[in-house]
């Protein structure tokens, strides 16, 4: 995207609508007021150690105290807290039953075909130790990756809380991956241990993980991966390889229900969880225990505004950082009820969220736009069908909400009672950064309003100048913050270019560049307009270019592809591919549904391009560079305008038209 004053204005509808929060929601808010909330703000820019001790001293349990808060010496390569010792499990799980909350629940989870299951948190512990003491009867051992590949069942959560319980870090692999990414996954962390599922419910369809799993392990994972967990959820019948798959009922029948949580150091990694960058394929971003739990903890508590009776519930999947932080150890640091929902809403159940917030009597809700769209489409009689009156709060992440949409939320769902929060945040940022606080400042639809307290954004143009309100830039992050990713892993170079080297600094030696496109109006409120790189949001997963193009060439009568994202009133952004074939392959129907099809076996069903358009004319510079941008204008449709004077041959575009 390029960015000027100009697109940055013309690009976002001018959204000058403001929603206080009511009287009675400030009241009770943890955060009651903006004063109280610039209050803090200004504490925290004053004397940022001073503010992070302040909250790591009391929300978060140590078995060890740190003696520094904030560790600059290998900057950017920060780290937080360094001799503190902690599990982040207990923090999460035994210190509630401690404090008496040993029977609430902690886990409400509602299967897709109508099954359910709901967990205290003396229950969730127990079957987090006997997980972990499973783990350990495998020979898992502390440090060492343990890849998760699963559907969304509360196994999924105990798994991820067990390897943490012994200290081994996390890789989940959301579901809807294919085999072949789960392989590069396993191969790049060095995964020997992989937790799955015979199965999984998906949109009225099973989903074959544990093939997928066999798949990837014959493919080339095999030299990495010794043992196979696996959870019957499905019944269908698997192959088991003896000695080296185990079903998880058999291993933890005779387990013990304790287990010590291990003494972990601060900085020790907690998870690594892989997201698409602009080049290259996935990057493994590294999260490490206390700055990570203390991000979440904090975060979950400020914005969704916690009270000790709400239910709670993220629709996001375990297999995305959403999941991470803000179904399992935000919730669950805070003592909280979290709820967990199996299925996604498909046309054969379009009342489904509202059938569960109604049956659970949620108070707060947090979804995406693109969801939120969906059920905009198909009109508001199925949810008026149901009673949402325990909805309080409502959330929204993962990509730009659109005003309209917004609205119709706050209408529709909310009933014009509950705030919204919009949060911005990213993978690499481990918990959200900009964000209203609900009872504390006026919400404009759109906007994810403020950076948090101790979270200091700017804009600014290419040099590292600041740029002017109201005119767009790159959204940078001016000091380091607990939750931030500590590494790419394996690729410390990686990281470094990709994040810190990008924008010019000029005051603090460090600015972290987040990768988005953003302005900040008169009110000093955030307005998001989506990324600057090669990153293509498609219902709010991100997917590189790259990543996709790569899986095009992979197939045999590809020779060269470029894609592009197309505004897409759902989805935000569609994938479009433009592909050109190698010589003895004809343009069909029928190859480019083989082709969208190769691309879901490469990477999973959420890279299938919407458009293939065959052509034998890409455009590119006389340095072979594909000029993007020209395509970008043709898939949306638009005209081709700008400079195309460094078009190596002019006369394809007239081709590319016809194509197209
Ligand atoms: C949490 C998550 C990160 C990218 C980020 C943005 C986009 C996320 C918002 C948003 C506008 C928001 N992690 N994004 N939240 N854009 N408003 N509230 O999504 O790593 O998968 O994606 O998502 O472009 O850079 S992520």
């Amino acid at each position: 995207m390029e960015l000027n004053k100009k697109n940055s204005i013309n690009n976002i509808l001018e959204e000058n609508r403001t929603f206080p929060p009511s009287k009675e929601f400030s009241n009770s808010a943890i955060i009651k007021s903006k004063k109280d909330l610039f209050d803090l703000r200004e504490k925290a820019r004053k004397n940022p150690n001073e503010f992070w001790d302040s909250y790591a001293k009391t929300e978060i349990d140590w078995f060890r105290p740190y003696e520094t808060v904030l560790d600059r010496n290998k900057a950017p390569f920060f780290r937080w807290f360094p001799e503190g010792q902690l599990n982040i499990t207990y923090n999460c799980l035994d210190r509630h039953i401690k404090n008496g909350l040993g029977d609430k629940n902690a886990l409400i989870w509602e299967g897709e075909p109508g099954d359910s299951k709901t967990y205290s948190y003396k229950d969730l512990l127990k079957e987090v130790c006997k997980a972990a003491n499973a783990l350990k009867s495998l020979g898992v051992k502390k440090g060492e990756l343990v890849c998760i590949y699963m559907p969304m069942i509360p196994e999924a959560m105990i798994a991820m809380l067990a390897c943490a319980r012994i200290g081994a870090p996390h890789s989940v692999v959301f579901g809807g991956f294919s085999s072949e990414s789960l392989k590069d996954r396993v191969i790049d962390g060095n995964a020997k241990f992989i937790i799955t599922a015979d199965g999984g419910y998906r949109k009225d369809k099973v989903i074959e993980l544990k093939k997928a799993v066999d798949s990837a392990i014959d493919s080339g994972a095999g030299d990495v991966v010794n043992k196979v967990i696996v959870i019957k959820r499905t019944n269908k019948e698997i192959s088991m390889k003896l000695n080296r798959d185990f079903w998880w009922h058999e291993l933890l029948e005779n387990q013990d229900d304790w287990c010590e949580p291990e003494i972990m150091n601060s900085e020790d990694r907690l998870f690594i969880l892989y997201t698409s960058g602009s080049t290259g394929k996935p990057k493994g971003v590294v999260h490490t225990i206390a700055g990570y739990n203390l991000w979440t903890h904090l975060t979950f508590k400020w914005i969704f505004d916690i009270k000790s009776d709400d239910i709670y519930w993220c629709t996001a999947d375990v297999g995305w950082i959403t999941g991470h932080s803000y179904i399992v150890y935000g919730p669950l640091s805070n003592g909280s009820t979290t709820l967990m929902y199996e299925g996604v809403p498909r046309p054969s159940n379009l009342g489904a969220f509202w059938q569960i917030i109604q049956k659970y009597k949620v108070s707060i809700f947090y979804t995406a736009p693109t969801a939120i769209r969906s059920f905009m489409k198909s009109g508001r009689e199925i949810p008026d069908k149901y009673d949402l009156s325990s909805l309080r709060l409502l959330g929204t992440v993962g990509e730009p909400i659109n005003p309209e949409a917004w609205i119709w939320y706050k209408d529709v769902i909310g009933n014009n009672q509950c705030p919204i929060v919009d949060t911005w945040w990213q993978t690499e940022t481990g918990g959200v950064m900009i964000s209203p606080l609900p009872g504390a400042i006026d919400t404009k639809p759109g906007s994810a309003t403020l950076p948090l307290p101790g979270i200091e954004v700017e804009i600014v143009n290419k040099e590292g100048s600041r740029v002017e309100i109201n005119e767009g830039g790159y959204l940078i992050i001016r000091k380091p913050w607990p939750g931030m990713m500590r590494t790419i892993h394996g690729n410390s170079q990686r990281f470094l270019e990709s994040y810190w080297d990008f924008i010019p600094h000029k005051e603090e030696p460090f600015v972290y560049f987040a990768g988005d496109g953003a302005r900040i109006d008169n009110d000093g409120y955030v307005w998001i307009m989506g990324r600057v790189d090669d990153v293509i949001s498609v219902s709010g997963h991100r997917l590189g270019t790259m990543e996709i193009e790569s899986a095009l060439v992979s197939h045999e009568s590809v020779a060269e592809a470029a894609v592009v994202g197309k505004k897409d009133e759902l989805k935000g952004e569609a994938i479009v591919a433009f592909v050109s074939l190698e010589k003895n392959f004809k343009n069909s129907d029928q190859l480019v549904d083989e082709i969208k099809l190769h691309v879901v076996s490469e990477i999973g069903v959420i890279a299938k391009p919407e458009k293939i358009i065959i052509t034998d004319s890409l455009p590119k510079t006389r340095s072979g560079k594909i000029m993007r941008r020209i395509l970008r204008s043709l898939a949306s449709g638009e005209k081709v305008s700008g400079d195309i004077s460094t078009l190596e041959d002019s006369s394809v575009l007239e081709k590319l038209k016809k194509d197209s």
